[in-house]
């Protein structure tokens, strides 16, 4: 039986890994931080066969002791802070837990003796392109990164690259772009804006506040996302892809298909109130991905599209937000 260690266990993707890993027959470990919180109860409660271990991306010997103890197969890297807004409030413990974090990890690897054996995967993210060099991106795409975040997040990309090549590791990295589903944190637009459209269609609340509606994401399904991890662990030599579906919207058009969604009707302003804390001090304008070579060499193809995407999303919360009601 196959072993995965996960690390962000409880996040979106951590859910929907977790679900795929076990449907495969591995054993699954994760790595929590030690404090209670809704997001480990749900976990535990859904993937109650997942064994969570107690450790932190900023303590390297409590990584050494989670590695050591499970002896991987496979480690997953998913831990970071991951709101790029909070990013900036919180910039050095952004490059401790999402930069350096995945420095620590690699390392525990190696000095557990298992840099010959332990498959890693790293996620990157498409905030690593920021203020974009080219449209679409694509893994050869230089890097301008415009948040704390995405510095940190291309400190973790250059250095699992540098562990591959300095010791000849199995490390791959995933460049995510957005990617969303049921399990997203109310944090993030996408999902900020199907729970409000879905109090507003229940009569619950009238308007909600947005930030900048201009900019335009490739977003995704991210239970598609989770199996093109498992898949670049699969492959016989470890590299770098682009996972993104090639579409890009802006959040407005997000926020207007959302309405549509519920059968909202009327213009977004009806709905939607200007809310400038929310605007970032630099501000990503233009994400959108070629996938070609996890098509060509993983055989993945994104499957949900932009409308299903929203509909699955606004759905859900319809169904979560009716459930006081009753
Ligand atoms: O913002 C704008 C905001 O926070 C999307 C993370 O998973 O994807 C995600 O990062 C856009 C930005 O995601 C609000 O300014 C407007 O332009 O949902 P987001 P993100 O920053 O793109 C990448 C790939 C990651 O790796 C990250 O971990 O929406 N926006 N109004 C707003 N954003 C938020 N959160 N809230 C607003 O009210």
């Amino acid at each position: 039986m196959k072993k995965a260690l996960i690390t962000g266990i409880t996040g979106q993707d951590g859910h929907h890994l977790t679900e795929l890993l076990l449907s495969k027959g591995y054993e699954v470990h994760g790595l929590i931080n030690g404090q209670r919180n809704s997001r480990l109860d749900e976990f535990s409660a859904r993937f109650p066969q997942a064994n969570l271990i107690s450790g932190d991306l900023t303590d390297f010997s409590s990584l050494f002791q989670a590695v050591d103890q499970v002896g991987p197969n496979e480690v997953y890297n998913l831990g970071a802070i991951s709101f790029v807004g909070l990013s900036f409030k919180q910039p050095e413990l952004t490059a401790n837990i999402t930069g350096l974090g995945a420095l620590r990890l690699l390392e525990a690897i190696r000095k557990a003796g298992l840099e010959k054996t332990c498959r890693f995967y790293q996620a990157s993210s498409s905030e690593m392109f920021g203020k974009v060099r080219e449209v679409p991106q694509t893994e050869n795409t230089p890097f301008h990164p415009r948040s704390p975040y995405g510095v940190a997040k291309t400190f973790a990309h250059y250095t699992t690259m540098n562990y591959r090549e300095s010791y000849g590791m199995h490390a791959s990295t995933g460049i995510l772009f957005n990617h969303e589903g049921e399990y997203r944190g109310h944090e993030f637009v996408t999902r900020k804006i199907t729970s409000n459209v879905a109090k507003i269609k229940l009569g619950k609340i009238k308007k909600f506040s947005l930030g900048d509606l201009s900019p335009q994401r490739d977003w995704g399904y991210a239970k598609e996302y989770v199996e093109a991890m498992w898949l670049m662990l699969q492959q016989n030599e470890p590299d770098d892809y682009v996972i993104a579906t090639g579409e890009t919207h802006s959040v407005k058009e997000f926020a207007e298909a959302a309405l549509r969604s519920a059968d909202l009707s009327g213009s977004i302003e009806n709905y939607v109130e200007f809310d400038r804390n929310m605007v970032r001090p630099a501000e990503v304008d233009l994400l959108v991905g070629n996938a070609d070579k996890a098509r060509a060499k993983l055989g993945w193809v994104p499957q949900l599209n932009f409308q299903g995407l929203v509909d699955l999303m606004v759905q859900n919360d319809l169904k979560i937000e009716s459930r006081d009601l009753a």
